[in-house]
């Protein structure tokens, strides 16, 4: 039951529009949570949409996957293999800072008078534009009009242009295009541990500023991390009553300064084009020279200068379109939820698009808070969407994560085990959650790693990328299990147990035998066996190498057969239900009728141990396991999982509601169903978690895809083929989505009362629909009648 309100209807504020977030006028109020809704990114590169002026602002500079400062963890009381190094992501220089003065009146938003103010994120253009209309004391009268874009094909780019009109009357006017260091705007520390760690030193030491023509190119040197980079501006500038331009660089800020005399009608255009490269996030011995990265910034600018805007914004719009062909969702007969879809899509389209050999951050790049750390939320809720869509972006993120095995191996030599242990949370690939209850003990994401390279190989049939990288992290996981858990003799044979360790709900931690570890830990070292043994049989290359890199015996792999067969999963023969661990049935239920409201989310008001005594969930935790796996578990039982459940999960994590929503559609319970779909989908239109200001919630936006996908359009990929059962809601006209499922689009279109299935592609493909196995032909529509029992009816929606 999640302890939440939409507060407000989002159409009051975003009027529907199939393509675009509309914003029709300034809200101070809204202040942080618009500066993340419309943030806008590529996946290396993000920012947060504060007006071009500079304030007001509430998080500003822009965001670098990556870039960041370290710091000492200093934990008062220290025990062996605690994480000692924190990682905090950084503002880098802004570049999207147009300062207007108008008669030497600067323009600001909070003082101004203005007349008209429309901003605009377009989903198909990618690019984030406002016009406004300002009239100064004076009666003059002038325009101005901006855009940005965050190029999702030049990775290194960020691309702006600013016009000003006068209306009427004659006007003085300036225009500073700037690249500030905005390190002085230190991070408040409001005990929220959700947030990002401000810092008192110089984070960005100066290495180099210089300016030439209308460029200015500035240094630095990170002052903890030693991590390098440099960012560079350059301009065009268009209009006929020029007078002055001056150019200047230092290392607060460099910016082209461009004077116009201006009477009724004329336009002064500035396009800005900024670049940004920095050293490797986990540099072995020296970084990369400031200076080269520098010059790296002049490659980029000389090349932006030569193509200008409307090449740049052609190129960005060409990718949305390919991106929205295999990623489209469309809900036909609800324009708000149509809107919001979208929105979420293009949410994970800018967080992942040019991650390329960095992680998915929580927050994307949108904001700062988490410190910029990615955790399982990438592979659990981001990558199903990239492999359906994008499969290669899902293999750059799988690489990224193979790329931190050692790091994973040593991390499990300090917390004293075999294999390798991937960080909780981190950056550089080293474990950097100070708070290991919550954290390292979620021991979880080795399975959640594995079980993403294994749906990846299986929906994309890239058995290369298996061989090479995907077996090794196999392995490594396998073995932190196979050496975590134990045997015990029992009655009825042996049985394997993994004890203190924390499951997906942080609302209870350092448990035995958590269900969702323990089937996600079987599943693991299933798949290492049998990766192993398919590498031995059929590619003995890869197999020999494999043997080089992990130095595996044979008695590994029979040893991980067995502890997976004995794998001990809690079961409740009284209530019929899976505990979530061996001792959560023992608990005192949560005092749901005596807590307020506002005291949700309880990590705010309650003391860990508080919360650790109460059967209270955070997020779902045995429901997660049954979406993962709906084979592991008959519906009844997921039936009596999801009742029980229910009622004790808080959704005081994000995470929860699409999982709840996808469950709830699979065993009939329409109205949750649907309830907790509009939850998950206004997570950030409608500021659901009340932190929207801090950054959207990327693997909330993931779960979108996920909750319409598995939920409504039924989809289960656990067996040798898809198998959809849609269920479609009762106030929807229709649905459609696409899958690329081994190099092929196939078109799922869900109607009242038929599905249509339509492949792209040369090879005839199996699937299921609502059990029934059918051969689907290239290019002919195959249509399917939907059995009527499975319309979702909500209450409302
Ligand atoms: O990874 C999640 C975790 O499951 C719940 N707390 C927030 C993290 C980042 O989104």
């Amino acid at each position: 039951m999640l302890q939440r309100d939409i507060v407000g209807l989002p159409t009051s504020i975003y009027p529907p529009d199939p393509w675009a977030l509309v914003e029709q006028e300034f809200t101070p109020r809204y202040l942080a949570e618009t500066e993340s809704i419309f943030a806008i990114g590529n996946g290396f590169i993000g920012m947060r949409a504060v007006p071009e002026e500079g304030r007001p602002y509430v998080e500003r500079g822009a965001l670098i996957n990556g870039l960041h400062e370290q710091w000492p963890i200093h934990h008062p009381e220290h025990a062996f293999g605690f994480a000692e190094v924190g990682q905090t992501i950084i503002a880098a220089p802004d570049p999207r800072r147009f300062h207007l003065y108008v008669d030497d009146e600067p323009l600001d938003l909070r003082h101004g008078d203005i007349r008209t103010y429309v901003r605009r994120l377009d989903f198909r253009t990618g690019q984030l534009t406002r016009t406004i209309e300002w009239r100064l004391p004076t009666g003059v009268r002038v325009r101005v009009t901006s855009a940005a874009l965050t190029s999702l094909v030049q990775r290194h780019l960020v691309a702006a242009r600013y016009e000003v009109e006068v209306l009427d009357g004659n006007a003085h006017v300036v225009v500073s295009s700037q690249l500030r260091n905005v390190q002085e705007d230190a991070r408040s520390d409001d005990g929220d541990p959700r947030k990002a760690k401000g810092f008192d030193h110089e984070v960005l030491v100066g290495e180099g500023a210089r300016a030439d023509g209308r460029r200015s190119v500035l240094s630095y040197r990170v002052a903890q991390s030693g991590m390098t980079m440099a960012c560079g501006i350059d301009h065009l500038v268009d209009g006929d009553a020029v007078v002055d331009e001056q150019c200047t660089a230092d290392a607060s800020l460099g910016r082209l300064v461009v004077t116009a005399a201006m009477s009724s009608g004329q336009r002064l255009g500035i396009t800005k084009f900024a670049a940004f490269h920095t050293s490797a996030v986990n540099h072995e011995g020296m970084p990369t020279h400031p200076q080269r990265l520098a010059d790296r910034c002049d490659r980029t600018l000389d090349r932006a200068i030569g193509r200008g805007w409307e090449e740049i914004a052609a190129e960005q719009e060409a990718y949305l379109e390919r991106f929205w062909d295999t990623a489209d969702v469309d809900v036909q007969g609800n324009p708000t939820v149509c809107q919001a879809i979208r929105w979420s899509l293009f949410q994970v389209c800018q967080a992942t698009a040019r991650a390329d050999s960095r992680g998915i951050p929580a927050k994307g790049l949108t904001g700062s808070a988490y410190e910029g750390h990615y955790f399982w939320d990438a592979e659990i809720y981001v990558l199903p969407f990239l492999i359906y869509t994008n499969p290669l972006l899902a293999r750059n993120a799988l690489r990224f994560r193979h790329g931190m095995l050692d790091a994973a191996r040593r991390r499990a030599r300090q917390v004293n085990q075999k294999g390798a242990l991937f960080p909780w949370r981190t950056i550089t690939g080293e474990e950097a959650s100070a708070f290991f209850e919550a954290g390292t003990a979620q021991y979880h994401i080795n399975a959640d790693i594995s079980h993403a390279v294994m749906k990846y190989t299986q929906v994309t049939g890239d058995e290369d990328f298996l061989a090479e990288c995907g077996a090794e992290m196999l392995v490594e996981t396998a073995r932190l299990y196979a050496d975590l858990g134990f045997f015990r003799q029992g009655d009825d044979g042996e049985t394997f147990h993994i004890h203190g360790v924390t499951g997906p709900d942080e609302y209870t931690t350092v448990v035995d035998d958590n269900a969702y570890t323990n089937l996600m830990a079987a599943a693991n070292l299933r798949d290492a066996a049998s990766t192993v043994e398919w590498l031995r049989t059929d590619r003995p290359e890869d197999h020999a190498r494999l043997l080089r890199r992990t130095d595996l015996r044979d008695e590994e792999v029979l040893h991980w057969r067995r502890a997976a067969e004995a794998m001990y999963v809690p079961y409740d023969e009284d209530l019929g239900i899976t505990p979530q661990d061996a001792h959560f049935l023992d608990l005192q239920r949560w005092d749901f009728e005596g807590v307020p409201r506002e005291k949700y989310p309880l990590l705010l008001h309650f003391h860990p141990l508080v919360i650790y005594r109460y059967q209270v969930i955070k997020q779902a935790d045995v429901v997660l396991a049954m979406f993962l796996h709906d084979d592991w578990f008959d519906p009844e039982h997921q039936a009596r999982n999801f009742d029980y459940y229910d009622p004790l999960t808080t959704g005081d994590s994000s995470l929860s509601t699409a999982i709840q929503s996808i469950v709830a559609a699979r065993i009939g319970n329409d109205a949750k169903a649907i309830e907790y779909f509009r939850y998950g989908v206004f997570m950030d239109l409608a500021n659901v978690a009340g932190n929207t200001g801090d950054g959207v919630h990327i693997a909330a936006a993931g779960g979108v895809w996920l909750s319409i996908v598995h939920g409504f359009g039924g989809l289960t990929d656990t067996g040798d083929q898809p198998d959809f059962w849609p269920r479609l809601p009762s106030s929807w006209d229709g649905l459609a989505f696409n899958l690329t499922v081994r190099g092929q689009l196939l078109r799922v279109e869900v109607s009242r009362h038929e599905t249509v299935y339509t492949l792209r592609g040369d090879e005839p493909m199996e699937i299921c629909h609502q059990g029934v196995p059918t051969v689907l032909q290239p290019e002919m529509p195959t249509v399917m009648e939907l059995h009527p029992t499975l319309t979702v009816h909500p209450q409302e929606d």
